[in-house]
């Protein structure tokens, strides 16, 4: 039966486009910071890890293509996560729940105003045998590289964790390192979240915080050029959008799971 579930998901999750699927334990998923699984839903015993390759928007120069593409991403994930979770409900009789991809996050100063997520997926990935982490601190999947975003489905189901990856999936090649803008990545196993998000997410809270303290203290007439100003637009997109990122490089620059060049060129001459 429990293979045969993991098969029955596995299919049906990849037949909706989804990209790879890994199973774990929740007595394996290790976060270091955000709360254990049991105080998110206390059955749960089997985590349903899936993994969606990013477009390749996220190598446009360009944030609005690359923010358009994750944001596609973003839509299929949330809606196959939604699929898959009904799925293992309906089929299993389980109960299911999904995890936040990305936000709502918690926005309370010991969760470093929403910094911490309820549920780590890149935790969960590797405990589901997807990848591990990179110097990037990114999880790498060994056949798709970092350029993948993570969604996890919680469930009382018993299913056989697949095995962990134990080969090192990074190649210490440091390119991460020296591609990033912020200089976010220096302290290995460490990102430094708010030089990171000075160039991945320029109009978020930041930015808010700096802007409003200006308008409190400006004249009416410069209260009035704030309200006009392209940074007021740019936070209110950034805004209805959610998290807005502006910058890939850890992800873009990794070589791991690239294609080979000219790969693409050769194949559409044989076609
Ligand atoms: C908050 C958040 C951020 C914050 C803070 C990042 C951080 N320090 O965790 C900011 C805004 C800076 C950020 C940036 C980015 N993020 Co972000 N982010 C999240 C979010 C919502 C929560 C992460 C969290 O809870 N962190 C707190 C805890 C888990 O971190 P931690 O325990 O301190 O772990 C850190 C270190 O200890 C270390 N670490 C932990 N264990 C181990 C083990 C080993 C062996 C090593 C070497 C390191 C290591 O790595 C972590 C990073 O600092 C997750 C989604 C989610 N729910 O998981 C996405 C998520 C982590 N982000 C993601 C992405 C893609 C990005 C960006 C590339 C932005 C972009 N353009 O999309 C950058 C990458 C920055 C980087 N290289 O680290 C993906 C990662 C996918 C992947 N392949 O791993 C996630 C999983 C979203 C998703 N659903 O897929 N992010």
């Amino acid at each position: 039966m429990n293979e045969g579930a993991k098969d029955r998901i596995r299919k049906y999750t990849t037949g909706l486009g989804v990209e790879d699927v890994g199973f774990g334990a929740v007595s394996d998923y290790r976060s270091p910071l955000s709360p254990r699984v049991e105080t998110l839903f206390p059955a749960a015993k089997s985590m349903v890890v899936l993994a969606y390759k990013e477009l390749s928007n996220c190598e446009s120069e360009n944030p609005r293509i690359a923010m358009g593409g994750r944001i596609d991403s973003m839509e299929f994930a949330r809606s196959c996560t939604y699929k898959v979770a009904r799925f293992i409900e309906k089929e299993f009789d389980a109960k299911a729940m999904s995890t936040p991809l990305s936000y709502p996050l918690d926005m309370k100063p010991e969760k470093r105003f929403g910094l911490i997520a309820e549920f780590s997926q890149r935790h969960a990935a590797v405990a589901a045998g997807l990848g591990n982490f990179g110097r990037n601190n990114l999880v790498i999947h060994p056949r798709l590289g970092p350029q993948v975003i993570f969604c996890t489905i919680l469930t009382d189901l018993e299913l056989t964790p697949d095995p962990p990856i134990t080969e090192d999936l990074c190649t210490h090649c440091n390119i991460c390192v020296k591609n990033c803008p912020g200089k976010a990545l220096e302290e290995e196993g460490k990102t430094d979240e708010f030089k990171c998000m000075k160039f991945s997410q320029p109009y978020g809270m930041g930015r808010n915080i700096r802007f409003w303290m200006k308008f409190i203290d400006g004249s009416p007439e410069e209260r009035k050029n704030l309200m006009l100003s392209p940074e007021f637009m740019n936070m209110y997109q950034a805004g209805f959008i959610g998290f807005e990122y502006h910058c890939y490089k850890c992800y873009v620059s990794c070589p791991v799971g690239k294609k080979k060049k000219g790969a693409a060129a050769e194949r559409a001459n044989h076609e």
